[in-house]
């Protein structure tokens, strides 16, 4: 087991014992939101803000990622954070924290099996993935683009975020009856994207109009391939582009044009953790869940607004913005 493990605690000489020992087990580093998501929790559970922060990368492997949570129950750390790599197989490691008296916080993706934590801080990635079909119905309408046949590639298999954005999207799949030639994980890395796509490229040359990146990083890959494969993307292009997460790079494309609308999903937990932490530490009641606000980004203004049924059943119609660079400066 590949862990990268280190420890951000302050230096040997301090007594720890007037900071608040953390434990936060991390996905790993596979994409420009993970960066800008670690970064958020280390910068908020700092030592100047009352934190010994343990950080355990689990460079995207489950295994490793229960065995971080074990070793910070037996090094009885006050408090530990997960971020689940996959929503399944929870209860039992979440049983032995309860059991050890120490409260879980999860941040980002969710745990589908076991409710034996405290409270989630996250996105409702269903939601970003019911705004993207809303987008594209609107989209192809203006355009006049009757018929769509859509290329997906998705996130890290069994991860909230895969699971929430495919049932939203694939709930206007099936309602305005599109044609989803294919859908295969790109595992939220460039990599993956660009391999998924140059696969693609070849097996559905000239077939596909759309192609949906379950994160911008795939994004950034699959552009790179359909370049590569002379085909032409984005707004003057034959395919349109569709991503998740709304990073700074990703920002970056939809201005340039290489990516029509980018639906973001907030990085940025560490603050709301780190005062859920210190309420609990104060014996304070604290909210069981923290939804973060995401914006929808587009090129441009061909669709103004999404109307849609969400996750929780309520009718909403959202605006698009429009990128411009003052935004993508302003991008994590
Ligand atoms: C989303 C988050 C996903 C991002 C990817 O909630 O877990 O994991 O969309 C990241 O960029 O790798």
């Amino acid at each position: 087991m590949e862990e990268l493990a280190s420890s951000i605690s302050a230096d040997a000489g301090n007594t720890s014992g007037d900071l608040i020992t953390v434990g936060f087990s991390q996905v790993g580093h596979e994409s420009d939101w993970r960066t800008a998501s670690t970064n958020s929790v280390k910068e908020a559970f700092s030592q100047e803000n009352g934190f010994d922060l343990q950080f355990v990368d689990c460079d995207n492997d489950s295994e490793a990622q229960l065995e971080s949570v074990r070793n910070f129950i037996q090094q009885q750390v006050d408090y530990i954070i997960i971020d689940p790599i996959v929503a399944t197989g929870w209860d039992t490691v979440l049983t032995e924290a309860q059991d050890a008296d120490i409260p879980v916080i999860v941040i980002d993706r969710t745990i589908d099996d076991s409710d034996k934590y405290t409270a989630w801080i996250g996105t409702e990635t269903k939601n970003e993935g019911l705004a993207a079909g809303a987008w594209l119905k609107a989209y192809a309408e203006a355009k006049g683009i009757k018929d769509l046949n859509i290329l997906v590639i998705s996130g890290t298999t069994g991860s909230s975020a895969q699971i929430g954005r495919t049932e939203g999207f694939d709930q206007y799949v099936e309602s305005e009856g599109w044609n989803k030639l294919d859908e295969q994980t790109g595992d939220f890395t460039q990599d993956g994207g660009q391999k998924v796509m140059e696969s693609y490229c070849k097996s559905y040359e000239g077939q596909f109009n759309v192609v949906v990146c379950q994160n911008d990083n795939e994004a950034f890959g699959a552009v790179d391939a359909m370049k590569a494969a002379g085909v032409s993307y984005g707004v003057d292009g034959d395919v349109i582009v569709i991503s998740f997460d709304a990073c700074k790079a990703g920002l970056q494309m939809v201005l340039d044009g290489d990516i029509n609308a980018d639906f973001q999903c907030n990085p940025l937990q560490g603050p709301d953790c780190a005062k859920i932490v210190q309420e609990l530490a104060a014996g304070q009641d604290v909210p069981a869940k923290t939804y973060m606000a995401e914006p929808w980004y587009a090129h441009d203004d061909t669709v103004k607004s999404v109307s849609y049924t969400n996750a929780a059943g309520e009718d909403v119609t959202e605006d698009m913005i429009v990128v411009d660079q003052s935004i993508v400066d302003a991008g994590y």
